[in-house]
């Protein structure tokens, strides 16, 4: 007599038609997704979401910061929650499965905990966190830093988007202030499903990252002072060019991080000039430094690094330089008894696996400051990700899913 949810499958077309269902909502240009935090695709996404909740029998409970938990009850009142989530907002030409495959695949599970009518010792939450990707207002896992006390809630409310909105006025705005205290709520667990965004599971051809670790990151939001000035009609030695001390501070950025391989990353994602006219050689340039590497001194070292270089480039040119950490997290160690209860899993179930260390930052990193924590990860094509052209096979969903599943079962406890 096997014992019960021995055996147990996710429903794997059903996982599939409720990503690509919610994938429908904001869509991109090429296939993605553009379902940026707070906007009114996002409170799209949301209400389908608590809809599915809703349908499987779920409480909802959402936070000030708009982070929403569906519970499924436990049959001990006293015993914590087993928290599985992840985000369903996107970047402006994200995938659909970056954030989407880890709260769907957590619904998932519990979809096939009540087919099968299982029952746990602990309650288990589905959990969407509010803005975890920082594109539009930074730091990325803005709702999870401040559950885990990184961050308060009016700094949190005070960030504000390229068009100077306000995070607070948005999410008052779609409707999703909640009522709960940010981060009251007390976990026994939390496990987060996401895709690789990187090449190595698909180019070893395994199915499941064990992840054991995640890069700890920096950024380093950089606002160089210039002079505006008329790039036809200003000669070379007039010019005070923050264009061009941007431009070098780029090329140190990568000689920094070349210099700091093997498992180290640096580079720069957005750039704002003003005026930002052709014509106009730029009084202010302002634009982020992304770092990010597992090993805590040199990521600090590269840091320290690159602040004082860049201050030395701008000096030479005339420009003026200022410099703003405005995000961090340390190297994550994940708890390594939830990391065997996914690497049994997988054992159990079959699939290939291997240990993983997460280059990108999750919601896990911050979870892990509050509650024993892991993640588990799957493949996705050619390592893509933060691309709409993002792409995972419905057999990696549903392994991902499946050893989740199992992982977050044998946490939660059954109660046979
Ligand atoms: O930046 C990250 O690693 C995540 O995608 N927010
Ligand atoms: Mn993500
Ligand atoms: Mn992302």
């Amino acid at each position: 007599m096997t014992a019960p949810g021995e055996n147990l499958r996710i429903n794997p077309d059903r996982l599939w038609d409720s990503i690509m269902d919610m994938a429908k909502i904001g869509p991109g240009i090429a296939g993605g997704n553009n379902r940026q935090t707070l906007t009114d695709a996002d409170a799209e996404g949301r209400n389908l979401f608590k809809s599915w909740c809703e349908a499987a029998g779920l409480s909802l409970g959402v936070d000030k910061m708009g982070t929403m938990f569906a519970t499924r009850p436990g049959e001990d009142p006293d015993a914590l929650p087993v928290y599985v989530g992840s985000h369903l907002d996107t970047q402006p030409t994200g995938g659909k499965y970056d954030g989407v495959l880890g709260v769907l695949g957590a619904l998932e599970a519990v979809r096939t905990m009540n087919d099968l009518g299982i029952k746990t010792k602990h309650p288990i939450v589905v959990t969407n966190w509010t803005n975890e990707e920082g594109a539009r207002f930074a730091p990325a896992m803005l709702a999870s830093g401040v559950f885990a006390g990184v961050h308060t809630l009016d700094y949190a409310y005070d960030r504000v988007d390229l068009e100077g909105l306000r995070f607070g006025d948005e999410l008052k705005r779609i409707g999703w202030v909640g009522d709960e205290d940010v981060g009251a709520r007390k976990m026994h667990a939390y496990f987060e499903l996401h895709i690789e965004q990187g090449p190595i599971l698909e180019a070893e051809g395994k199915d499941i990252g064990v992840v054991t670790h995640c890069q700890g990151l920096w950024w380093l939001e950089f606002t160089l002072t210039g002079k505006e000035a008329h790039t036809g009609s200003t000669p070379m030695e007039m010019r005070v060019n923050g264009g061009l001390a941007m431009a070098r501070i780029f090329e140190m950025v990568q000689e920094v991080a070349m210099a700091a391989q093997p498992n180290a990353v640096g580079g720069v994602g957005q750039v704002t000039f003003s005026p930002n006219s052709r014509n106009v050689l730029p009084g202010k340039v302002v634009f982020t430094v992304d770092i990010r590497t597992v090993d805590q001194a040199k990521l600090d070292r590269m840091r320290d690094e690159i602040e004082d270089r860049a201050a030395r480039i701008c000096a030479a040119l005339g420009v003026g330089c200022a410099v703003e950490r405005v995000g961090h997290f340390d190297p994550v160690t994940f708890t390594p008894e939830l990391v065997a209860n996914v690497r049994n899993a997988a054992e159990k179930l079959g699939y290939s696996h291997m240990n993983l260390v997460s280059g990108a930052g999750h919601d896990a990193c911050w979870a892990a400051k509050v509650a024993p924590t892991t993640m588990i990860m799957c493949p996705c094509v050619g390592g893509l990700s933060h691309n709409e052209a993002e792409d995972i096979s419905k057999e990696w969903a549903a392994a991902g899913a499946d050893v989740l599943c199992h992982a977050v079962l044998e946490t939660a406890e059954i109660v046979a």
